[in-house]
C-alpha cells in the first residue's frame, strides 16, 4: 500500500527509485548469495589446507620416525645431516649406513631446548651440548655390523638407531 502511495504522490521521483523501495526482495537475495558463495570458497579452502597438512609424513615405514640414508661425500666418509628438535626428537629416528668413516652434522632447531648426539657404544660419537641454533660435526669409524643406539643425555625419550649394514 504504502508504495502505491509513494509513489503516486512523489511525482518528482524518476521510476527505477520508486521500484528498488516498493521490492525490497531482490536487493537481499543478492547479498545472501554473495555470503553464500563466500562460505562455499571457505570451506573449500579449508578442506584443500587440511588436504595439504597430511602429506608430509614422508615414507610408509613402520618404524617410529624418518629413516635417513648416508650420503657419500667425496672422501668416501658417510654423511648424516641430523637435527635436534623443539618436540625433543631428533630429526630421524634411524640412520642407516655401511662400515666406515661416518660424519654426523648435528643441529639444533631454533626454538629447541639444547640437545646432543651420543652414541654410548662409540666413544667418539659423541657431540657436546649444543644450544638452539648451533652445530656441531663429529668424525668417527664403525667396523662391525649392528645397531647402535643414539642418544640424547638430557632427554632420557629422545633416542634413535644408527643402523650399520
Ligand atoms: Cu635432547
Amino acid at each position: 500500500m504504502t508504495c502505491t502511495a509513494d509513489g503516486a504522490v512523489a511525482d518528482r521521483q524518476p521510476r527505477h527509485d520508486d521500484r528498488s523501495e516498493c521490492r525490497g526482495a531482490p536487493a537481499s537475495r543478492g547479498g545472501r548469495g554473495r555470503r553464500a558463495g563466500l562460505t562455499l570458497v571457505t570451506v573449500l579452502l579449508a578442506v584443500l589446507l587440511g588436504a595439504a597438512g597430511c602429506g608430509g609424513d614422508g615414507g610408509s615405514s613402520p618404524s617410529a620416525g624418518p629413516t635417513l640414508a648416508a650420503t657419500e661425500g667425496a672422501d668416501g666418509v658417510q654423511v648424516f645431516a641430523v637435527t635436534g628438535l623443539p618436540s625433543m626428537k631428533f630429526s630421524a629416528s634411524q640412520l642407516v649406513a655401511k662400515p666406515g668413516r661416518i660424519r654426523v652434522d648435528f643441529s639444533v632447531a631454533a626454538g629447541s631446548p639444547p640437545h646432543n648426539f651420543v652414541i654410548p657404544t662409540i666413544p667418539d660419537a659423541t657431540t657436546k651440548i649444543v644450544s638452539a641454533g648451533e652445530k656441531q660435526s663429529i668424525t668417527f669409524a664403525v667396523t662391525k655390523p649392528g645397531d647402535y643406539q643414539v642418544v640424547c643425555t638430557l632427554h632420557p625419550n629422545m633416542t634413535a638407531t644408527l643402523k650399520i649394514t
